[in-house]
């Protein structure tokens, strides 16, 4: 069936305004491991296999050597690699042999020998991506995460967001994290998160994509099905079979038809993605309901025959309470106990204060005064505080470029600087 043109610029007008980015770090794992080892920038360089002790094997009997002076030579080879580990991530150096993402790393080494090969450093890449998030929620709050290495961003009513289709925005946003992290990413900016997730892709490395409704039928409709965030491996073959290859081919499919093909949800889904359409928001990170923490005993404690025990106990659940209030950006109102006796029966009380708190005493003490309310009689298994009501500390956003740096974030890596606030133009 042939697209009705009427029906499509209607719901171009409708969205005309929504501007949508979607940001992806470039390479994520393979550059966070070039901010430690600068010396092999534009080197072909897969992540994957072993453990992260790496860096001491390369640094057996030169322990005073730092990291950026081991030379390339050094580092283990793809062709020496035996196993049966895949790549999680390439740099696009070594892309251009054709190695990538979940290829076997025997497979690969056929393909590019010389490749180097690192593990993974979980830690590092966490904080390198909660790092990244805060810098874009200083610029631009209305973020979506979207996991380890991307989020989803509401460009339409943040200042410059509209300006070049989002491109300035875009633009500065990209440039913060690179100077605040070394690292690069790539953006695309459309009506929608369907289009923008899309777009993200089409000038990896540090590019940025601005795609328009104008665009549908010259950059999108040739691309292939797959490229459909949401039409997976098997669902492709199907259409495959069905002799559709392209987004174009699917738009030109009648809805009835597809959904007699692939069911009500799905067939009506995939005739509103082939057309670029999609309503979906922006969900923005909820606030928690509570934060808590508990411990179980490593035997049962009695509140009379063990209270000092079990007072150093509470005491220590009340302080990472508090830290965990002070790193979320939170404080609470309601504070509240959960024990657990040696029978597995549970009980719990809270108490609210007229002013939230975020202080380790003061949730001690009203925790403590819970725990009157209590029968002790019985030995415990656990213990547990909790806090609710919880009000966000100065409005603040709960992840910001400040916090991030006040708790343990420090940029390092040749290019990495802390800039000044960003400024918009
Ligand atoms: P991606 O964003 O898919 O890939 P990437 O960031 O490495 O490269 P690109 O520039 O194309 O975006 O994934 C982010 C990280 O997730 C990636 O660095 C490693 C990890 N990952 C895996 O562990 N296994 C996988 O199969 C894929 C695709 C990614
Ligand atoms: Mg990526
Ligand atoms: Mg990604």
């Amino acid at each position: 069936m042939p697209v009705n043109p009427d029906s499509l610029a209607h719901d171009i007008t409708q969205a005309s305004s929504r501007r949508i980015a979607h940001l992806d770090m470039d390479a994520f794992y393979a550059s966070v491991e070039l901010l430690r080892y600068p010396q092999l920038k534009g080197l072909p360089v897969v992540i994957g296999g072993g453990r992260r002790p790496v860096d001491e094997a390369l640094q057996a009997g030169h322990s005073e050597r730092p990291l950026h002076k081991i030379p390339v030579a050094e580092f283990p080879q793809l062709k020496d690699y035996t196993g049966r580990g895949v790549i999680t991530t390439a740099t696009y150096a070594a892309r251009q042999f054709g190695v990538g993402s979940a290829m076997g790393l025997m497979k690969a080494a056929k393909l590019c020998p010389q490749a180097i090969l690192l593990p993974v450093d979980f830690a590092e890449i966490r904080r390198y991506s909660k790092a990244f998030k805060a810098i874009i929620l200083d610029i631009a709050p209305q973020m979506e995460d979207r996991g380890v290495d991307e989020v989803y961003i509401d460009f339409t009513d943040v200042p410059g967001g509209q300006r070049n289709g989002g491109r300035v925005l875009a633009r500065l946003i990209q440039k913060t994290i690179f100077q605040h992290t070394g690292l690069t990413c790539s953006v695309g900016v459309a009506p929608n998160k369907l289009l923008a997730k899309m777009a993200s892709e089409f000038n990896k490395p540090n590019g940025i994509a601005i795609v328009t409704e104008a665009d549908l039928e010259p950059m999108i409709w040739p691309l292939a099905c797959r490229k459909i965030n949401g039409i997976g491996p098997k669902a492709d073959e199907k259409l495959q079979r069905l002799g559709i290859q392209t987004i174009g081919e699917l738009a030109q499919q009648s809805v009835d038809w597809l959904i007699d093909h692939f069911g009500q949800k799905t067939g009506a889904w995939m005739f509103e993605a082939a057309r670029g359409i999609d309503h979906r928001p922006v969900v923005l990170e909820s606030e928690p309901m509570s934060i808590s923490r508990e411990t179980t005993f490593e035997r049962d404690l009695h509140a009379v025959r063990d209270k000092l025990e079990l007072g150093a106990i509470f005491t220590r659940l009340c302080e990472q309470v508090a830290q965990d209030l002070q790193r979320k950006g939170y404080q609470c109102k309601t504070i509240g106990i959960k024990l657990r006796y040696d029978d597995f029966k549970s009980v719990t009380r809270d108490q609210t204060l007229a002013a939230p708190t975020g202080d380790a005493a003061t949730i001690r003490k009203v925790a403590g005064q819970c725990l009157k309310r209590v029968q002790l009689q019985r030995p415990l298994r656990l213990l547990g505080v909790r806090t609710t009501s919880l009000f966000p500390l100065d409005g603040a956003q709960t992840l910001t470029m400040k916090a991030a740096l006040a708790h343990g974030f420090k940029p390092h890596g040749a290019s990495a600087l802390i800039a000044n606030e960003p400024q918009l133009f």
